[in-house]
């Protein structure tokens, strides 16, 4: 990818429950896109460009999870072993933590209360737009979730965006739903690569 003073490269939730086949939300072939990922954060900084990662960041009881009459399994518990970013990922730039009150974080720029609908922004567009960031590159976990919302979220804010899809994993929680998420994205004028 073309990188520069003015783009920012956006690494989502590449974190051990996501990343890793012992991760209680693993996300099939995740692993592989490690080094993927890497390279995008080596040409990024070769060319000046913001790296940010974000982190899915939950309290051990959320209406996130199953448990808590949520979609999905425990996962990205705060000061877990599962919230840490992979061993193997390439860290150099701030970290943007989501969800951090209970709420659904699936986009790096925005959490949602699921049973009160209240929005609230991470703070990652203003942290951008301070360093004169108008174009962002997204990869990362998942393809179909949380670098869909990222990535739509980033249009939306009027954000130049690209996701490279060979830097993305999917969960599929329903066959096609990786496919569903890219096409959406090119629909809303996501440039995908
Ligand atoms: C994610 C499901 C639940 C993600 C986060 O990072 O894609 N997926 N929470
Ligand atoms: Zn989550």
């Amino acid at each position: 990818m073309p990188y520069d003073a003015g783009t920012a490269l956006v690494v989502v939730d590449v974190q051990n429950d996501f990343a890793d086949p012992a991760g209680g939300l693993y996300v099939t072939g995740a692993e592989l896109i490690v080094p993927v990922v890497n390279a995008e954060v080596a040409a990024a900084r070769a060319a000046g460009a913001q790296v940010v990662y974000t982190t899915d960041w939950h309290p051990a009881a959320t209406p996130h999870f199953l448990t808590g009459g949520g979609p999905w399994p425990a996962h990205c518990v705060k000061g877990t072993w599962g919230a840490e970013l992979h061993s193997d990922l390439v860290v150099d730039g701030d970290i943007v933590r989501k969800g951090t009150g209970g709420e659904d974080g699936y986009s790096g720029f925005g959490v949602r209360d699921p049973l009160t609908g209240d929005e609230r922004t991470t703070g990652l567009a203003a942290l951008l737009r301070a360093r004169g960031v108008s174009a962002i590159v997204v990869v990362g976990l998942a393809g179909d979730v949380c670098v869909q919302a990222t990535a739509l979220d980033a249009v939306r804010l009027g954000f130049a965006t690209r996701v490279v899809r060979a830097a993305t994993a999917s969960v599929n929680l329903t066959e096609g739903d990786e496919d569903r998420a890219f096409a959406a994205m090119a629909a809303a004028g996501v440039e995908v690569v």
